[in-house]
């Protein structure tokens, strides 16, 4: 038993996706020139292949899971199962036109010609409002479409949104959020392969949970305990242990980073002091 996961060979999710599987503890080595590598301590191989690719490998069962962007999953319109959002390779796909014609409502652009590298999503969009486009299909560099007077408009992932800026682009309708997701086949799996799936996502959960939590220890009068308490928010009750200084405690708890300032100048405020804060590696239930 092999389970097979593919991944983006070269490109903006690579690095992300491979550090991922890293910190879950998979030993592999990466040749650039090799397509499929064996992991070292498990019954996995990784393909590499285009990004284009996985939504079809997936789905039609050459490989287990993938890791691959919403965008391509839905643009390919892939029958496969989403296991996990990952939270890396945010972006958003987005209708954008030359700015000097101030265009604010993409239905201005009915029967006009559109370039994108996402046709069905560019068409569905248009279509669920009644209206139709041109579309015209290029599989880069769209941007320079509207320059090279090739289309009228774009329908593009924007992340930063500098390159349509650059081009001199502006956003008229944002048609899909993405971000990575893990994708698994809806072929019929192996009890083998299930078990070692749950495995996976469970560490990648952990990994999830732990990366956007910290370990915080402080120290503090013991009469402050019960408003120190009510400050963390914890997601477990904190540990509390006597220090050798009468009256002093030390607090030790974990906290998520969304509301991390705020809580360190209220635990201050509260009389903590020496508050040290500590990156989790990873947190299981
Ligand atoms: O060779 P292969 O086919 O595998 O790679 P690719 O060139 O098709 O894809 P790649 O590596 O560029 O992107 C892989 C995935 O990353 C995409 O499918 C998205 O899920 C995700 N992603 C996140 C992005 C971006 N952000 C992004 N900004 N993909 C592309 N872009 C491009 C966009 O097309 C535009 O040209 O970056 C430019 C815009 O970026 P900003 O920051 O200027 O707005
Ligand atoms: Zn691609």
């Amino acid at each position: 038993m092999q389970l097979r996961i593919a991944i983006q060979k070269s490109g903006r999710l690579t690095e992300k996706t491979i550090t991922l599987l890293q910190s879950i503890g998979l030993k592999f080595d990466t040749y650039k020139d090799h397509l499929l590598i064996n992991c070292r301590n498990y019954p996995i191989e990784l393909l590499f292949v285009r990004d284009d690719d996985i939504p079809e490998y997936v789905q039609d069962g050459v490989c287990d899971l993938g890791f691959v962007g919403a965008n391509v999953v839905a643009e390919r319109q892939a029958a496969v199962d989403v296991l996990k959002e990952l939270d890396y390779g945010h972006c958003r796909l987005s209708v954008a036109a030359p700015k000097e014609l101030g265009i604010q409502d993409a239905r201005v652009l009915a029967g006009k010609r559109i370039a994108t590298s996402y046709p069905h999503l560019t068409h569905s969009y248009f279509a669920s409002h009644g209206l139709e486009v041109d579309i015209v299909e290029i599989s880069g560099s769209v941007e320079i479409a509207p320059k090279l007077d090739v289309a009228d408009a774009v329908c593009d992932l924007v992340s930063t949104g500098s390159t349509l800026r650059a081009n001199g682009l502006s956003e008229v309708a944002t048609i899909f959020h993405s971000q990575t997701q893990l994708v698994r086949t809806r072929k019929p799996l192996s009890d083998d392969k299930l078990e070692l799936i749950n495995k996976l996502l469970v560490r990648i959960h952990g990994q999830q949970k732990a990366q956007n939590s910290r370990y915080i220890m402080m120290n503090a009068p013991s009469k402050s305990l019960d408003r120190i308490r009510s400050i963390i928010p914890a997601l477990k009750s904190p540990t509390v242990l006597p220090l050798a200084e009468e009256g002093m405690i030390a607090v030790h708890s974990v906290i998520p980073i969304d509301r991390f300032w705020e809580v360190m100048e209220e635990l201050r405020g509260a009389g903590a002091s020496g508050i040290v804060i500590l990156p989790i590696e990873s947190m299981i239930d």
